[in-house]
Order: structure tokens, then C-alpha cells, then sequence
């Protein structure tokens, strides 16, 4: 999965991507380099960002929406907001990737009435204050009871369970040691639904390897991706398609996985 970011604030591309002419350009860039699936947003969600109306966030993603449905590769769009979903659906978008679990009232039936698939993340807390003060007992049976709580809500509301994807919420109100332990239990949270693992460019990365510049994260990220494609990570939310896409076809060619 392809990261297009359509925000002036997002952290890794400095707003570079603000225009939609230079997300349509990017979004085509990491379709050439063999993204499988891309991720559109119109809304920061790092830690310490402002929320954005919804209509500020459809203004930015329709517009690349429509340049790049039907280009072959699904896109999912990442969206808090059910008026956001609603419209992105009705435009095309396969899927929709939530930070917040369809959590929001009218999310889950924005989801429920078409034939989408949907990622639920794990967050605790929001965006704006989620970094302040992380707290848990023991973060992967939480992050586990809430992720299995959330997909239940999802098809009782009568999505079906093989258009669920989950997500352990990488950085989204978590410490480095909490972050670590998350990783380690990703082959557990695989047995519950496919997982979405989002470690690109992130501040553990940083941590790891000692870069503070998000611009030097990449062979830090790649690793982290292999690694969590090795823990059955189903879909990998990066970045760097092309480098990502290397490192996994070595990686499978040595290991003898089937292509
Ligand atoms: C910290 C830095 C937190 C950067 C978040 C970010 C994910 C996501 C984002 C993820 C899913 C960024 C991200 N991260 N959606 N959206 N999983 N499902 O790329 O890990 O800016 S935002």
C-alpha cells in the first residue's frame, strides 16, 4: 500500500504533495514502481495535528480520487469521517482505512452498505493529544480485545468479515516499548484478520536507528517491513514502494516463497 498524503502538514512530505496535481503525480509514481493498493489522505493524523473539517478533507482527496480510479490499482481512503467515507465510496474508493475504527457515529453503516473493504486502527486516544501520556497494563492484549471487539461491531452491522482488515496503530498513543510489543504480537493479531502494518518513516524507526530526520528512515522502514511481512502482515503501508518491493522480492526469493 502506496502512502499518498494530499496535506499541507503531512510530517514526511512537508506538504509537497499539497496540490492535487502533485498527489495525482505521486499516486501514478508509486503505481509504476508496483504499488498493489494506495492510500489517499486529506488529514494528518500524527501526533500533535489539528483536525480537519471534512469538507477540507473531501476538497483534497476527490480530486486525486477521481485522476486515479480505474487505473488499475484499488485505492483506500484514509478518513476519520463518515461524510468523508460516504462520498469516497460513492467516487470509487475500495477501501476505507480508519485511524479511529469506524468508532464515529454513522461510520460503521457509511461501510456496511456497500461491497468496500475496511482497515481498523487501533489508536488510543487522538491525534492532537495521543502522544502525551500512552498508558496500558498490557498493550498487545488490549490493542488484541479491542481489535477482535471492533470487527464484531463490523459484522453485526453486516460488513463481511473477509472485507476486514486490522491494524495495531503503530505511534497512534503508543510508547517505543509499546510499539515493539505490538510488532512482536502481529503473527497473534493475524489469526483474528489480515493485518495492516504501518511502521514507514515513523518515530520508532527513528529510535531504532538513531535518525531524526524522517528523510533518513528508509532502509530503517524497509527492514520493519520485511520484518512484518515475515509475521504474516498481509499489507504493508509504506512509503517507498520501489525499495520496499526489492527488499521483499529477495527476501522471498531466498526464502523460497512462492512469488
Ligand atoms: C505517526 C507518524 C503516526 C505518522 C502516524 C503517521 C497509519 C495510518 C497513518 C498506520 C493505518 C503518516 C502516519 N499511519 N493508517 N495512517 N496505519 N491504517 O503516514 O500505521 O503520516 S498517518
Amino acid at each position: 500500500m502506496g502512502i499518498v498524503n494530499i496535506t499541507p502538514d503531512s510530517f514526511h512530505d512537508g506538504g509537497r504533495f499539497a496540490a492535487a496535481g502533485d498527489a495525482i503525480a505521486h499516486a501514478h509514481r508509486l503505481i509504476d514502481e508496483g504499488a498493489d493498493l494506495l492510500d489517499l489522505g486529506g488529514e494528518s493524523t500524527r501526533p500533535g495535528a489539528a483536525p480537519v473539517p471534512a469538507e477540507e478533507e473531501l476538497a483534497r482527496v476527490l480530486p486525486v480520487l477521481e485522476a486515479v480510479r480505474g487505473g488499475g490499482v484499488p485505492v483506500s481512503v484514509d478518513t476519520r469521517h463518515p461524510a468523508v467515507m460516504r462520498a469516497a465510496l460513492a467516487a470509487g474508493a475500495a477501501m476505507i482505512n480508519d485511524v479511529n475504527a469506524l468508532r464515529a457515529p454513522g461510520a460503521i453503516e457509511a461501510v456496511a452498505g456497500t461491497d468496500a473493504s475496511v482497515c481498523l486502527m487501533h489508536m488510543q486516544g487522538e491525534p492532537r493529544t495521543m502522544q502525551q501520556a500512552p498508558r496500558y497494563a498490557d498493550v498487545a492484549a488490549e490493542v488484541t480485545a479491542f481489535l477482535a471487539a471492533r470487527i464484531e461491531a463490523c459484522v453485526a452491522a453486516g460488513i463481511d468479515r473477509g472485507r476486514i482488515v486490522i491494524d495495531p496503530g503503530f505511534g497512534f498513543g503508543k510508547r517505543f516499548d509499546d510499539n515493539v510489543a505490538l510488532a512482536r504480537a502481529l503473527t497473534a493479531l493475524a489469526g483474528l484478520a489480515p493485518v495492516l502494518a504501518g511502521f514507514s518513516r515513523k518515530s520508532m524507526i527513528g529510535a531504532m536507528t538513531g535518525r531524526a530526520s524522517t528523510a533518513d528512515r528508509l532502509a530503517g522502514s524497509v527492514a520493519a517491513a520485511l520484518w512484518a511481512a515475515r509475521q504474516g502482515a498481509a499489507i504493508l503501508r509504506v512509503h517507498d514502494v520501489a525499495a520496499t518491493r526489492d527488499a521483499l522480492s529477495v527476501w522471498r526469493q531466498l526464502e523460497g516463497v512462492e512469488q
